[in-house]
Parts: structure tokens; C-alpha cells; sequence
């Protein structure tokens, strides 16, 4: 059978993370994989719903979904991770603890400002009207990847273009 490894996928508040994650499950679906998607937004309504948007919740959170990731790794499924995780300190541990042949990161690289464009829940909207506070990319921060395996530029291309580009990169490198 084939090494198991998680898809991470990194961005801010709507860039298309999950988007694109759920496009790509189906793709690796259709050939025959078994996957698993987690979803930060929907991971923190069950086992994360303890947490907040503090820096220190956040990095439990990314934690966690990386112990999760690593159970489902172990039992050989394929993980596909959705989470803004955005300090590179917290997504390299997560590197760290699953090695770095199962861990591919994936930018999921959209403006700030054609994510408040595209706002599909309307968060953005709350947080100019001081609704939300320490949001991403706008009252908190969000480091951009330096060291990602996969960049998908999401304003230029679409979704199945940016599937197919991770779908490329996991054949040249004889992940699936
Ligand atoms: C960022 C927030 C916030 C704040 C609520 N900052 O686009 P969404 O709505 O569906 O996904 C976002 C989700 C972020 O959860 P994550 O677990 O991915 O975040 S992290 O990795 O930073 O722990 C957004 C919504 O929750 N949301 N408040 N203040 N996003």
C-alpha cells in the first residue's frame, strides 16, 4: 500500500482552504483512497469547542488537529487539514511531530483583500463593524508561509486548477 501522509492546508478566513481540500478529497476518492478532512471551523464545534481565537487557544487547536491527524496517519488513511493556523511556530511543530515526509504544507494564497471581497460568511463585515475582535489578517496575524511544499494561488486560479496542482505534486513525488 501507499505512505500515508496529512495535506495542510494554510490561509487566511476565507481563501478557499476548504474549499479546495474538499475539491481534492474527491479527486483522491475517485482513485481509490481512503481520507479523513478536518475542518478547523467544524473541529471547533466538537473536540475543540472549548477553545477561543487567543493566541494560546489557537496553537491547542493546531495542536490538537495535528494529534488527530497523526492517529488517522497511523491507521493509513489520508488527512487533509483546513485550519487558518497561522503562526509558522505552531505549524512546525506539527511538521515536527508527524516527520517531514508526512507533513506537506499547503498555502492556500489569497489578498486580504479578495477574501473581505469574496466574505461567504459575512465575517468581515462584522469585524469592520467591531463585531469580531483579533481576526485574522486584520486584528491578529497571519505569517505566511516560507517553507510550504505547495503555494495554490486561489484569486488567479480556479478550484480545479488548484486541485489538480496538489494532485500533481503528490504523483511527481510518489505520495499516491
Ligand atoms: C479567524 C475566525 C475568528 C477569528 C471566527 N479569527 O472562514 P471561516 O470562519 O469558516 O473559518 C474561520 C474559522 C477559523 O478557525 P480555525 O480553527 O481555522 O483557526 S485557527 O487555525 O487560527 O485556530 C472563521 C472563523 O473560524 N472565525 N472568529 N477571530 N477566524
Amino acid at each position: 500500500g501507499h505512505k500515508s501522509f496529512v495535506l495542510w492546508f494554510t490561509g487566511l478566513s476565507g481563501s478557499g482552504k476548504s474549499t479546495v481540500a474538499s475539491e481534492i478529497e474527491g479527486m483522491l476518492y475517485k482513485r481509490g483512497f481512503s481520507t479523513m478532512l478536518l475542518d478547523g471551523d467544524n473541529v471547533r464545534h466538537g473536540l475543540n469547542h472549548d477553545l477561543s481565537f487567543s493566541e494560546k487557544d489557537r496553537r491547542e487547536n493546531i495542536r490538537r488537529l495535528g494529534e488527530v491527524s497523526k492517529l488517522f496517519v497511523e491507521s493509513g488513511i489520508i488527512v487533509l487539514v483546513a485550519a487558518i493556523s497561522p503562526i509558522a511556530a505552531d505549524r512546525q511543530a506539527v511538521r515536527n511531530m508527524l516527520g517531514a515526509d508526512e507533513f506537506i504544507e499547503v498555502y492556500v494564497d489569497c489578498s486580504l483583500s479578495e477574501c473581505e471581497k469574496r466574505d461567504p460568511k459575512g465575517l468581515y463585515k462584522k469585524v469592520r463593524k467591531g463585531l469580531i475582535a483579533n481576526f485574522t489578517g486584520i486584528s491578529d496575524p497571519y505569517e505566511v508561509p516560507v517553507n510550504a511544499e505547495i503555494v495554490i494561488p486561489t484569486e488567479s486560479m480556479d478550484i480545479r486548477e488548484c486541485a489538480d496542482r496538489v494532485i500533481e505534486y503528490l504523483i511527481i513525488n510518489q505520495f499516491i
